[in-house]
């Protein structure tokens, strides 16, 4: 039967009756960021009311790290969530069914490894989003790792460490900050259709973010050089996107040079994929 499912980004909410692989109905909300997990619970709670009764599982994809149930941010950035919040009790006693709760990337990638473009096989999947998060898909398994880190590309910080973690650097919170920056109050939305529109400013502020992009996907390509790479998230999704960063990836030998795809499922790589989780 179907599965409730849920995922909590740093920006959007988004509520789903999920069975099979199929999205049956859903609904969204923005992210009230400063109101802490349990308003996001109760907002989720509201959204999936107009399911009561259709539903016998919880499946909770959410940004930040997530081990044994407990949720902890790792960029408070992104999204500021307190530490160890015993999310998955607070869900079920909310809820009252069993709940499943994992990382945002990594039930993504888990849904397109089984419906999208994973295609069944090995596959690394970045989120170019609020933060930048990942999941990967090894031997036909889904790596969280000791305590839920496993995937978390954005997080790495390669050889500038004082520089911070690399999402802060090429998310879409930072695309949103690099516009302001030199005077544009927008979002990464904003900042994309401008670059469309020809604005000098916007498309260098892509440009950069689809090198640096390219140079991550290039780095996860040599740590565990799998057969292909999938690309989701409100900004790996934007038109463009990804051939930016096949572009910027183009000069590479074609030994060294990932196989990107767009995420199949689009946005619903994460409501899909924490469905299936909750069903296993
Ligand atoms: P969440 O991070 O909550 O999971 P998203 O995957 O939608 O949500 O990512 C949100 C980020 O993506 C925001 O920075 C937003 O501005 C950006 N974004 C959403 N849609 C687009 C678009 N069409 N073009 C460029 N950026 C977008
Ligand atoms: C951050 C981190 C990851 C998450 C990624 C994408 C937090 C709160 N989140 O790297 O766990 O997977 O952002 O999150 O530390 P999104 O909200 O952009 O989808």
């Amino acid at each position: 039967g179907p599965v409730l499912a849920i995922d909590q980004g740093g920006t959007k909410l988004l509520c789903a009756l999920v069975e099979e692989g199929h999205v049956l109905d859903q609904a969204t909300l923005p992210t009230d960021r400063d109101a802490g997990p349990e308003a996001w619970l109760e907002a989720a709670a509201g959204l999936a009311a107009r399911w009561e009764g259709r539903y016998d599982r919880v499946g909770i994809a959410v940004t930040g790290r997530v081990s044994d149930g407990l949720w902890s941010a790792l960029n408070p950035g992104t999204l500021a969530i307190p530490a160890d919040t015993p999310y998955a009790a607070m869900a079920e006693a909310r809820l009252r069914r069993p709940v499943t709760l994992a990382n945002d990337a990594q039930a993504a990638a888990w849904g397109e490894h089984l419906h999208g473009a994973g295609a069944g096989q090995d596959m690394i999947y970045l989120t170019i989003s609020t933060g930048i998060g990942g999941g990967i898909v090894t031997g036909g398994r889904l790596l969280s790792g000791r305590g839920g880190l496993a995937g978390h590309a954005g997080q790495m910080r390669g050889l500038s460490p004082e520089k911070g973690p690399l999402e802060d650097r090429m998310s879409g919170r930072w695309i949103a900050r690099a516009a302001r920056e030199v005077g544009h109050d927008t979002d990464a939305r904003g900042v994309f259709s401008a670059a469309r529109a020809g604005e000098g400013w916007a498309e260098e502020i892509v440009s950069t973010a689809a090198a640096r992009a390219a140079a991550l996907c290039a780095d996860l390509q040599m740590l565990i050089d799998p057969p292909r790479i999938v690309i989701g998230g409100g900004v790996g999704l934007a038109p463009g996107f990804l051939d930016r960063i096949r572009a910027a990836l183009s000069p590479l030998p074609a030994a060294l040079r990932p196989e990107l795809r767009t995420a199949e499922l689009g946005g619903a790589a994460g409501i899909i994929g924490i469905a299936g989780l909750a069903r296993a």
